[in-house]
């Protein structure tokens, strides 16, 4: 048999040189821990160079576990952001803390992302602490540094170090992506060797329907005060492609009370519809195309405590 017969070798591309062995990858798991509102969910869409995670001003946005995805070159991060760690009050925040522990101990590596411009506090050092028993590999960063100046950054690193968490302190801004590459690479030489978990092209693990209907939480979110972020989950019922370059997008906003249902319906109307248009557009970005959005709004009384309801929406 000659050379020019033999099948082609399964990971040896077309322009390596006859005998060359397949370049190794590297591939592995980041969690990101902290508490709530620091900007971890900023961060990871940061390091991914795309929207993969919900972002807004209230805490605990985040509620499940959601994988975003980095390949570049012959290393693939897998990012996992996580529920802002809290003390538990119901069965959706013990399940929160349950994932955030889970996912912790199957990481290769884990940030720990504090607030630079709120400094460390109890909270991160109790976050320190549960990873140090977790034998984590720690890396620290210092976010929001774009909110301080210099000598502002200098003292919160000194808090950052002696908080002990991690060997390695990076600040970084999520916001304006300063710091952030340097973070990356250092994460990137701490993956371990193995094949792509994800295709190369993808950015997250989340299907469609949930990824459309964290983005419309998110536009409920970002409009709501108090107890309403934190009593609001929406689920995507029917994506349907009405016609080339225009899907139709239902979906219901679940509340725990009337009252809340009155404040996300709004006088007149004017609140759904302000979600809605808000909602409709990041849709429409994500998806590429035109979206008919129909939004509505249901009363579901204590669904935060309905554990069975909590396993069909995924919130393990
Ligand atoms: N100035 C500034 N704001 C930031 C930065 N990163 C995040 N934020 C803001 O901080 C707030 C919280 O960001 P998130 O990314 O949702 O925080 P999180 O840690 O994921 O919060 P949870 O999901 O609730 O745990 C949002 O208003 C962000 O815009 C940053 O680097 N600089
Ligand atoms: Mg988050």
């Amino acid at each position: 048999v000659s050379d020019g017969d033999r099948p082609a070798v399964p990971g040896l591309s077309d322009e390596s040189p006859v005998g060359a062995a397949p370049r190794a990858t590297r591939a592995g798991f980041v969690a990101l821990a902290g508490r709530p509102n620091v900007g971890k969910s900023t961060l990871v869409n940061a390091i991914v160079g795309g929207k993969v995670a919900i972002v807004s001003d209230k805490p605990q946005t985040t509620r499940r576990a959601i994988r975003g995805v980095r390949t570049e070159g012959d290393c693939q991060l897998v990012l996992v952001d996580l529920p802002g760690v809290q003390r538990p009050r119901d069965a959706l925040t013990e399940r929160m803390a349950g994932t955030v522990n889970q996912e912790i101990e199957d990481s290769d590596a884990v940030v720990l992302v504090l607030n630079g411009e709120q400094g460390v506090g109890p909270g991160d050092r109790f976050i320190a602490a549960a990873l140090a028993q977790a034998k984590a590999d720690v890396t620290v960063a210092v976010n929001k540094v774009d909110r301080l100046d210099r000598p502002g950054t200098l003292a919160v690193l000194e808090q950052a170090a002696e908080l002990g968490a991690g060997e390695e302190i990076f600040p970084v801004s999520a916001r304006t992506e300063a710091g952030v590459k340097a973070l990356v690479a250092h994460l990137e030489a701490r993956m371990p060797e193995g094949p792509f978990l994800f295709a190369p092209e993808d950015l997250t693990d989340q299907p469609l329907g949930v990824r459309l209907a964290e983005l419309i939480r998110e536009a409920a979110i970002r409009r709501t005060f108090q107890e309403v972020p934190h009593a609001v989950e929406v689920v995507v019922d029917d994506v349907e492609a009405l016609r080339e370059g225009l899907t139709r997008v239902r979906a219901v906003m679940w509340v725990e009370s009337e009252s809340q249902k009155g404040i996300l319906v709004g006088k007149g109307g004017r609140m759904i519809k302000a979600i809605g248009t808000a909602a409709r557009r990041e849709l429409e970005r994500d998806l590429g195309e035109q979206v008919h959005l129909d939004l509505s709004v249901r009363v579901r009384r204590d669904w935060r405590a309905d554990e069975g309801l909590l396993d069909r929406l995924g919130i393990t």
